[in-house]
């Protein structure tokens, strides 16, 4: 690689750290098997759908003091969904536990995600190759996707492609979708005896892939720490020219756990919860008014500025939202065949005959939201049907409707201040940073336990990495069966065997941090100011975890 910066020649030389029990080497482990495993729910419905790979037992590997010989192996991977800093190390983890076993092991990366191994589109790795991609962020080494592999033809095709290959074992680093999809294929192949494995490994900055035995995805670390870099800037500025009240959206698709996170490592006047706002049922008005009280309060005490952090699922988790946009994906299904909108010669005349199209209820809530929004809201969806929430711009919503709220407060002669806002949107900043060291290494950890897995015949299970607020030493590897965290939902008005997400538990030591401070932080400015990610220097800042972490494993909330 030619034209690199210095920190990323210095990040090319970081040696990623181990668990004790993998650092002596792939071929000096033994398993150690727990109890069988049910799913979270509706098992019954999750264990006839998965004959072959239901019940297993969650597995922890330990050191051994005898040698084991590996067999011949080729393995492929596969980058799936949107991008979280550390999916590099996995890779370089994976492959050097394969090339420890045995070092005419092949590893082969499909290209472009899932779609991948189903067109046989694919690279084969060398020590080279590797190399110039540890530590760093981003998918580029192999490229991500967000096709869905789920349907028998795609999973007929991709053992085509595998046994073209020789491949015995598949890698498929995704979130929770994409691991309900790893699921599903490792049951085709057992049942259609492919002799091919399927590992999953968990990713998502969003950090709704964790429960009992997953403690978080990876990416959530590094992207959380770049939000709140940001945002600490930003509160220095609003804090220096008090002039502004900056509405910044952070990613995050459903789960508000990196808006939480990042707001716990700064301390904004405002945070928005949307677990928060769905269980107590608020209405656009309500958090509209919540706002516009505490711009009030401050403008009363001479602050005409502020921060107020809005994460970006937001708006699917206000009832009337919710509902209407249920109803808008119904009526777009079927806006491609429809005259009146097909012929709509303006804009103006679309969002009517969407309107036209909507329940009366819904057809209010559509017709009360700003034009920019209503465009927005008609964008394509994803491929799991949801609305792209990345691209709906809440935080200009929430800018307009506390503008008309506050000018109608001003004619009262309730409000006497100034309302000069900004918004931002930090998302796609954050998900290809440079991995922290915490990332690091949990990446590194995932991928070489992957192979463990995989050398140790498991398959349909996800690479688990736990204990991890203790120091890498002390981190404990083993897989837990995809079947496990599997429960049944509706989707595209189907039932259907999907890993749960995790929301933001409102009765939880992270929520309660916020809620226990908010008041304070919302007048009295508590700013934090994290910085940039230290990659280097003292383990007490260079390598410290997020807020999250470290409060869910106390259980009780820490001091701030
Ligand atoms: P994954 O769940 O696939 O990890 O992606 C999460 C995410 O980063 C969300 O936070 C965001 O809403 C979405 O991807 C954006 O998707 P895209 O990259 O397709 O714009």
């Amino acid at each position: 690689m030619t034209n690199l910066s210095p920190l990323q020649i210095e990040r090319l030389k970081y040696q990623p750290k181990l668990p004790s029990s993998l650092a002596e080497g792939i071929n000096h482990l033994s398993v150690e098997e727990g109890s069988a495993t049910e799913a979270v729910d509706n098992k019954a419905e999750i264990k006839e759908l998965f004959k072959n790979t239901y019940g297993k037992p969650a597995v922890t590997f330990k050191t051994s003091n005898s040698s084991t010989e590996s067999e011949q192996r080729n393995v492929g991977v596969i980058l799936s969904g949107g991008q979280a800093p550390g999916g590099h190390n996995v890779i370089a983890g994976l492959y050097d536990a394969l090339k420890q076993a045995n070092p005419s092991n092949k590893l082969y990366g499909f290209l472009g995600g899932p779609s991948g191994i189903i067109d046989g589109k694919y690279v084969e790795f060398d020590d080279k190759f590797i190399d110039d991609y540890r530590n760093t962020g981003g998918f580029d080494i192999i490229g991500s996707g967000r096709t869905k592999l789920e349907t028998q033809e795609q999973f007929e095709k991709s053992l085509e492609v595998c046994k073209k290959l020789n491949i015995s074992a598949v890698v498929i680093i995704g979130g929770d979708d994409s691991n309900t999809n790893a699921a599903l294929l490792a049951e085709w192949f057992v049942a259609n005896n492919a002799g091919i494995q399927v590992i999953g490994c968990p990713k998502t900055i969003d950090g709704d892939l964790k429960n009992e035995q997953i403690e978080i995805s990876f990416g959530f670390d590094t992207a959380t720490k770049t939000y709140a870099e940001l945002i600490g800037n930003i509160q220095r500025d609003a804090n220096s020219a008090k002039k502004y009240w900056h509405f910044i959206k952070i990613m995050g698709r459903s789960a508000s756990h990196v808006a939480l996170e990042a707001a716990l490592q700064t301390q904004p006047n405002i945070t928005l919860i949307s677990e928060e706002v769905e269980q107590k049922k608020m209405s656009l008005e309500e958090i509209v008014n919540y706002i516009t009280n505490i711009i009030v309060k401050r403008a009363d005490a001479g602050k005409n500025f502020g921060i107020a952090v809005i994460p970006e699922g937001l708006i699917e988790f206000i009832p009337e939202m919710k509902s209407m946009i249920s109803n808008l994906n119904d009526v777009m299904a079927t806006l491609e065949s429809d005259p009146d909108f097909v012929n709509a010669t303006t804009i103006r005349e679309k969002f009517d005959v969407v309107e036209n199209r909507l329940d009366p209820d819904n057809a209010k809530v559509y017709s009360s939201l700003p034009a920019l929004i209503k465009g927005q809201l008609l964008a394509d969806r994803d491929p799991h049907g949801n609305v792209q929430v990345s691209k709906i711009e809440t935080e200009k919503l929430l800018i307009e409707m506390v503008s008309s709220r506050l000018q109608e407060l001003r004619l009262q002669g309730d409000y006497i201040g100034k309302f000069s806002p900004q918004s931002h949107f930090f998302g796609y900043e954050g998900r290809c940073a440079f991995p922290s060291n915490f990332d690091a290494d949990y990446c590194y950890s995932l991928g070489y336990n992957a192979f463990a897995l995989i050398n140790n015949g498991f398959t349909g299970y996800l690479s688990s990495v736990r204990n991890l607020t203790a120091p890498a030493s002390e981190w404990i590897a083993g897989g837990v069966p995809l079947t496990m965290m599997m429960n049944m939902e509706r989707r595209h008005g189907e039932m259907k065997p999907v890993i749960k997400k995790a929301l933001v538990e409102l009765d939880g030591p992270v929520f309660a941090q916020l809620a226990k401070n908010r008041e304070d932080w919302a007048m009295n400015d508590r700013y934090l100011f994290p910085g940039a990610i230290q990659y280097f220097g003292p383990s007490s800042v260079c390598d410290i975890t997020t807020v999250t972490l470290q409060l869910e494993k106390s259980k009780t909330p820490a001091a701030v």
